[in-house]
């Protein structure tokens, strides 16, 4: 099945450093290599960022790089047999069934899916600009917008560009209120943050508050000093509360920023309606509870308020994350030690941006009208717009780093719309759950394989650093890197040659102000150390007045929808979402070493909610767009009314090449999601908070009926 005659080359014995690429905490690696083989990974205690941190995941990575399992050579799927091809053939196929289907039915059918590791590379993330230019489509869609959306959409509208997100200053902080956020799972999100929980203990170790709101008692509780459960999608009326008892007790302070904000009356007036009281019922906080909180951490000196993704993939994510934001602006938060700061990156993507140029609105989906941003259209109209016949529909599809047959809402309906398609060709090294659909499949080298800078998340980082990463291993004459591919593409659609990776990281260095080089960081394999993060406001704000706002119309125009949630029934049983240590999103469960051990695609349930159900018992999930089976935790972690169950899994599908992440196949938890759910204000998917049943199975005849 494999073309290649060429074994795999071996490693250079000795040690190596590099930083880790998997997810947001960029932790530094030691890397001992004896006989051409990885024999040690471990954390790299003078990365002045990660300090010696390291997670099961780290230590995996040299198994992506042994996994039999693997491509790395392209492959045309022939009938349900795949055949290897030559890269040049490959390429020059991929581009004439993409010129082809754009010559007929217009540039915008043939449409592209860039998945998270595509933002972890900086060979797909350089480059992938180029490729979406020279195939000139509208039909963009990533993973953000089932993600991070609400935190660019605020970025955008109260500082003035989408990657303008406070980061929590952990190190310095002695109040740390944290929402929808389990870093001791995920290592920490738009908060690079390696080796958190000794950042936690170091808080509480000087005398420092940490507070957590979450649906669920997360590994992350034991780090707190507070830890209160609040119901899913309500932390928009529970943020509301404590600016209206911040207002109402007179203990905001904005004299740091007091020249450049504007809007503090309008938000004074949106908070006015939320008393402690009035929302109490519905978010499971008491009146008590949001008083003191409010009190406490408006009168902290140094305090930082921060919410992730529980607070940005359900309805109200985009008013969560202005409303974060106000919390900390107004309380003196924002822009100083110990609040939420802003990272200065050696290579900063903000370096030259105009201001007021983030765009919104622009266009907008075929099928349900739901709007663009950023160039950016939300992916839980990916499927209708593959599925619904006419004028603009999606022909073809080109997926790089992603998988959203079990990423996106509704994967079933994805899957049989990817079926259907004229073209698809996926850039990933496996054969999974949504590659099994493409035509061709360009798999890159990857993981240690690759030179790395970390592109992104050195702007969402709680210390200024810079590093830069060497391979571990060659690879062989007959692989390509993600650049590769897409210069490779971009030569056959535009007849233009792309810059390397390297040219664009020199130049995005000399444009930045660290006065690094690359050849400065090469010589720094442990890393550059840039220092605490410093005050940076109002000169980097850039919003077109040059003003921070602090209540935009879209966000008050928002509010009624919120304000409506007051006087509707709460349902009965909602799913969430949860993050596992060993997981990464849908992938890496083919590395038997993080599949090790009970099966933990489990459905949590709270005791009150398992009446009649028993421990360990498989039970069907049923919502409005499908049913799973999984077996049952009853664990009083979960508050009443919520289930919960990891995202990722669901590999039990055929045709793929994946023989580990088989045998621990689970179920998709967005088998269940409703892509009809969104936040409405941004387009997000609002997968967590999804009204669920739950039925023993061998009642599923029964309760079919009712
Ligand atoms: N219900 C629910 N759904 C969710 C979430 C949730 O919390 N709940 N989380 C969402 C979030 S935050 C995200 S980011 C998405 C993630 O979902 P996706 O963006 O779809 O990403 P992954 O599932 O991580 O799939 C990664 C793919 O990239 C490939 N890959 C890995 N490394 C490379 C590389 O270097 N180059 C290339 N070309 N390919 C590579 C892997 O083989 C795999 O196919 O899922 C989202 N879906
Ligand atoms: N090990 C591991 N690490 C990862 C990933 C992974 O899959 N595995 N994925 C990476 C990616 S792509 C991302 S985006 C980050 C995400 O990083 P985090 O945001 O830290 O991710 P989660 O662990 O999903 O934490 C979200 C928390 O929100 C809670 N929650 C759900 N709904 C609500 C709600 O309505 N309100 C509140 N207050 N809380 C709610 C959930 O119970 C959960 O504890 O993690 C990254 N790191
Ligand atoms: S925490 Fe993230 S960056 Fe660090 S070793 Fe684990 S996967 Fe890699
Ligand atoms: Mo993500």
């Amino acid at each position: 099945m494999t073309a290649s005659t060429h074994p795999s080359p071996p490693a250079p014995d000795g040690v190596h450093y590099r930083a880790c690429n998997l997810c947001e905490a960029i932790c530094g690696l030691k890397i001992t290599v004896q006989g051409g083989r990885v024999t040690d990974v471990r954390g790299d205690p003078d990365d002045p960022l990660s300090r010696g941190h390291i997670c099961p995941k780290g230590t995996a990575l040299p198994d992506l790089h042994a996994d039999p399992d693997r491509l790395k050579t392209p492959m045309r799927r022939v009938g349900d047999r795949w055949e290897p091809m030559e890269w040049d053939a490959a390429l020059d196929y991929v581009a004439a069934q993409l010129r082809a289907v754009r010559e007929q039915h217009g540039a915008d059918a043939v449409a592209t899916f860039q998945g998270n590791p595509s933002v972890h590379n900086s060979g797909t993330l350089l480059s992938a600009g180029a490729f979406l230019k020279a195939l000139g489509s509208r039909s963009r869609y990533t993973a953000t917008s089932i993600d991070q959306l609400p935190h660019h959409f605020a970025g955008a509208e109260m500082f003035g560009h989408p990657l303008l997100l406070p980061i929590p200053d952990v190190d310095r902080t002695d109040f740390f209120l944290m929402m929808g956020a389990n870093p001791l799972a995920s290592n920490g999100s738009i908060m690079t943050a390696p080796g958190i929980r000794d950042r936690l203990k170091a808080i509480r170790a000087r005398g420092g508050r940490v507070v957590l709101l979450d649906p669920r008692r997360t590994e992350s509780a034991e780090y707190a000093t507070d830890f209160h459960h609040i119901r899913p999608g309500t932390d928009a009326l529970f943020l509301l509360a404590l600016l209206n008892e911040v207002f109402a007790s007179g203990l905001e302070r904005t004299a740091h920023l007091g020249g450049v904000m504007t809007g503090l009356d309008s938000l004074k007036a949106a908070a006015a309606p939320f008393t402690p009281e009035a929302v109490e019922a519905r978010t499971g906080v008491s009146a008590g509870v949001t008083r003191e909180l409010a009190r406490a951490f408006a009168g902290a000196p140094r305090a930082a308020a921060y919410g992730r993704i529980g607070l940005s993939i359900q309805e109200f994510g985009g008013l969560c994350q202005w409303l974060v934001n106000a919390l900390n602006a107004v309380t003196g938060h924002l822009d100083t030690v110990g609040g939420a700061m802003f990272p200065a990156p050696a290579f900063d993507l903000l370096a030259g941006a105009k201001a007021g140029a983030t765009h919104h609105g622009r266009h907008h989906t075929r099928v349900r009208g739901l709007p663009e941003f950023d160039g950016e259209l939300p992916n839980v109209a990916l499927a209708e717009e593959i599925l619904t016949p006419g004028d603009g529909q999606i022909r073809a599809l080109i997926t790089v780093a992603g998988n959203p047959v079990l990423s996106v809402p509704d994967g079933a309906a994805l899957d049989r719309a990817l079926s259907g398609l004229d073209f698809m060709v996926s850039i990933d090294p496996y054969l999974n759950e949504t590659t099994r659909h493409a035509h061709v499949i360009l798999p890159p080298a990857f993981g240690l394989e690759v030179p790395h800078y970390d592109v992104i998340f050195h702007h969402f980082a709680v210390r200024n650093t810079a590093r830069y990463s060497q391979p571990v291993f060659p690879i062989r004459p007959d692989q390509r890197f993600d650049y590769q591919i897409f210069d490779g593409l971009v030569q056959r659609l535009s007849g233009r040659a792309l810059a390397t990776p390297e040219q664009r990281l020199g130049a995005g260095l000399a444009h930045g102000r660290s006065g690094l080089t690359l050849d400065d960081l090469k010589a720094s394999p442990h890393g550059v150390d840039l220092g605490p993060l410093q005050p940076c406001l109002p000169g980097r704000l850039l919003t077109a007045t040059g003003e921070l706002h602090l209540a935009p119309a879209p966000m008050l125009a928002d509010l009624p929808r919120l304000r409506a949630t007051l006087d509707q029934t709460p349902e009965p049983l909602v799913l969430i979402g949860r993050r596992q240590l060993r997981s990464n999103n849908s992938w890496m469960h083919n590395t038997p070493r993080l599949m090790r051990g009970p099966d933990r695609c489990t459905v949590q349930l709270n005791p009150a909610d398992a009446q009649g159900l028993e421990h360990g018992q498989t039970i069907l999930i049923r919502s409005r767009v499908g049913e799973i089976t999984a077996p049952l935790e009853i664990t009083d972690t979960v508050m009443p009314g919520v289930a919960c169950l990891p995202h990722g899994f669901g590999h039990a599908r055929s045709g793929t090449r994946l023989s580990t992440a088989a045998q621990h196949a689970g179920a998709s938890l967005n088998d269940l999601t409703d892509p009809t759910r969104i936040d409405a204000l941004t387009g997000n998917a609002a997968v967590n908070g999804t009204p669920i049943t739950v039925h023993a199975t061998e009642q599923v005849g029964e309760s079919a009926a009712d």
